[in-house]
Order: structure tokens, then C-alpha cells, then sequence
């Protein structure tokens, strides 16, 4: 079965996110997301909305924990398939709105947050949660949120690792529209259509600018690789297996530290 609807009409293509029970990313998804975007490229589709299954809990639980390695292996590499999906999202030639209900957790707060617009139900929540899982987050991936939100409140949400309301994420800056649930979809599709009478020329190359700009960030190769070396402490560490244990035994982590 897919694990993902792909639709298009009048330039807007839509991709639903459509994998039981929690739309956790796992490579199968996320391959399928971005053979979706390859194909909306194709047909030069002037935007695109990515959405979950309309009434969901969870719009994604995140990275599938079950693919997150525990042999020593570096768990959110450059090609990892969710680092890989959100540089199909930051590159795809035109705007990609995220259209968003239930709660969001992990890595898909990123993915969701390196989309160009978000409109959110009132439900929604964010839950940024490495730091309950263990998780060495990766640099790209922080760098990536501090394009969205201020740092005050990107340590909030990674220190505590706790769902954060849509009032609060509408309040800091890093959703565009918080509307009510029954009306998330005409009202995304109203802004969907707003962008795709615009020239799909001057989208594309702004989009690309920006992407550009953002990205700019003065960084030596030994603070990269000093950076590198800490997350490979954590992902070496017994708090790295700990936090995946705890998460298969529905128990709270117990974290020493080393
Ligand atoms: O026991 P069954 O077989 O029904 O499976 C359960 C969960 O184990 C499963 N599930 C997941 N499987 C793989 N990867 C996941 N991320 C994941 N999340 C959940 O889905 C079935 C239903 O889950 P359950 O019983 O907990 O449902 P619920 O409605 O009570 O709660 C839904 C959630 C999403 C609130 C809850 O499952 C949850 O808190 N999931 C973990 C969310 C999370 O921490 N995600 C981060 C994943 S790691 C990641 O994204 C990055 C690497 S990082 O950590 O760096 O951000």
C-alpha cells in the first residue's frame, strides 16, 4: 500500500502523508515523498501542499525509530532519509506549504519547518525530541530551525523536548496561519492559489535566494569537526541506546549521562 497520496489540479499538486499508524518517516515514506516532488517537477506544478490524512492525531511521530541505528553509526547523516527529504523540500523549484493537524514530533517538526509556508489547525503541537531520545541532532537540522524561530525558543523546545501549542508556534514566528481545523483546508488552498497565479519564474528564483541567504553561515572546518566529534560522543553513548531502549519499552528514559 502507498504511503502517500499524490494529487494535482489547476498547478497545485498535494502530497498526504498516508502511512499507519503515526506517519513515522521511514525511508519507504520518504522515498515516496520525494518521488512525488520529483514528479510534481515534472508537470511544473506552481505549488505544492503537504498535508496528512484530513482529522489526524498525529500529522508524524517523526523519524521511524525502528531505522535509527544503534551499531555506532552516525543516526542522522547527510544521506539519512530525512535529512535527504528536507533538502528535497528546501530545493524544490517552487513554494512547498505545509498544511498541518494533530501533533508533529522529532524530525518532522524540521521537515515541516523547512517548508515555505505552514498553516496549522488550532490543535497542532510541536514536539522537538532528541533530547528525550538520546539523539545527537545534527547541524544542518539546528541550523535549519534557527532559519524559523528565535534561539531562545529553539532551546525551549529542544531542552525540554515537550509539545509546544499552535498559539505559541504562531506567536514566535515559525507558523504562517493558525486557523480553525474545518478550516485549514479552504484556507490553505485559498493561499495555495494566491502564490500560483504568481510568475512560477520569480517564485523559483526567490524561493532559491532565500534558501541561499539563509544558509550562509560562517563556519571553520574545525568547528565543524569539533561539532562532529561531540555528537559522535553522544552517539556512542550508553544514553544513546537507553533513550531507543526506553522508547520500545514505553518507559521514561533513564539517562546517566555517559
Ligand atoms: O506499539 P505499536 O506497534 O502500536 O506502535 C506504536 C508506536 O511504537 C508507534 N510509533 C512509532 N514507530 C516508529 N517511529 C516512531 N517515531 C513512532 N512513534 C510511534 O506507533 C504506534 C502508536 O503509538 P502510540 O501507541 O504511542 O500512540 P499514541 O497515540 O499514544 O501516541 C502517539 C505519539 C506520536 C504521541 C507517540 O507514539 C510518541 O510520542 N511517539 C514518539 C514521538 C517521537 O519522540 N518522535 C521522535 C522520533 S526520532 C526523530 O524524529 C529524530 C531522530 S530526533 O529524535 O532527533 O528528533
Amino acid at each position: 500500500m502507498s504511503t502517500v497520496i499524490v494529487e494535482a489540479a489547476n498547478e497545485i499538486g498535494t502530497i498526504t502523508l498516508n502511512r499507519p499508524k503515526v506517519n513515522a518517516l521511514s525511508a519507504e515514506l520518504i522515498e515516496e515523498v520525494t518521488h512525488a516532488l520529483d514528479g510534481m517537477k515534472a508537470h511544473n506544478l506552481r505549488v505544492v501542499i503537504l498535508r496528512a490524512m484530513p482529522g489526524v492525531k498525529v500529522f508524524s511521530a517523526g523519524h521511524e525509530v525502528t531505522e535509527l541505528p544503534t551499531n555506532g553509526r552516525d543516526p542522522l547523516t547527510y544521506n539519512d532519509p530525512l535529512r535527504a527529504v528536507i533538502r528535497e523540500i528546501q530545493h524544490h523549484p517552487c513554494p512547498v506549504v505545509a498544511m498541518i493537524e494533530g501533533s508533529v514530533w522529532g524530525g518532522a517538526c524540521e521537515m515541516v519547518m523547512s517548508c515555505d509556508l505552514i498553516v496549522c489547525g488550532e490543535d497542532t503541537t510541536f514536539a522537538i525530541t532528541p533530547a528525550r531520545l538520546g539523539v545527537p541532532y545534527n547541524i544542518s537540522g539546528i541550523l535549519n530551525m534557527m532559519k524559523v524561530a528565535d534561539i531562545p525558543f529553539i532551546k525551549e523546545m529542544l531542552f525540554t523536548a515537550r509539545p509546544v501549542s499552535a498559539e505559541r508556534l504562531m506567536s514566535c514566528g515559525v507558523v504562517n496561519h493558525l486557523v480553525p481545523r474545518n478550516e485549514l483546508e479552504s484556507f490553505t488552498m485559498k493561499l495555495a492559489r494566491q502564490i500560483a497565479e504568481c510568475s512560477p519564474l520569480v517564485l523559483r528564483i526567490l524561493k532559491e535566494e532565500l534558501r541561499v541567504l539563509t544558509s550562509a553561515h560562517p563556519i571553520t572546518p574545525e568547528a565543524y569537526e569539533r561539532l562532529q566529534s561531540l555528537r559522535r560522543e553522544v552517539y556512542d553513548s550508553e544514553d544513546y541506546h537507553e533513550g531507543i531502549r526506553s522508547f520500545f519499552e514505553k518507559r521514561k528514559p533513564n539517562f546517566q549521562g555517559r
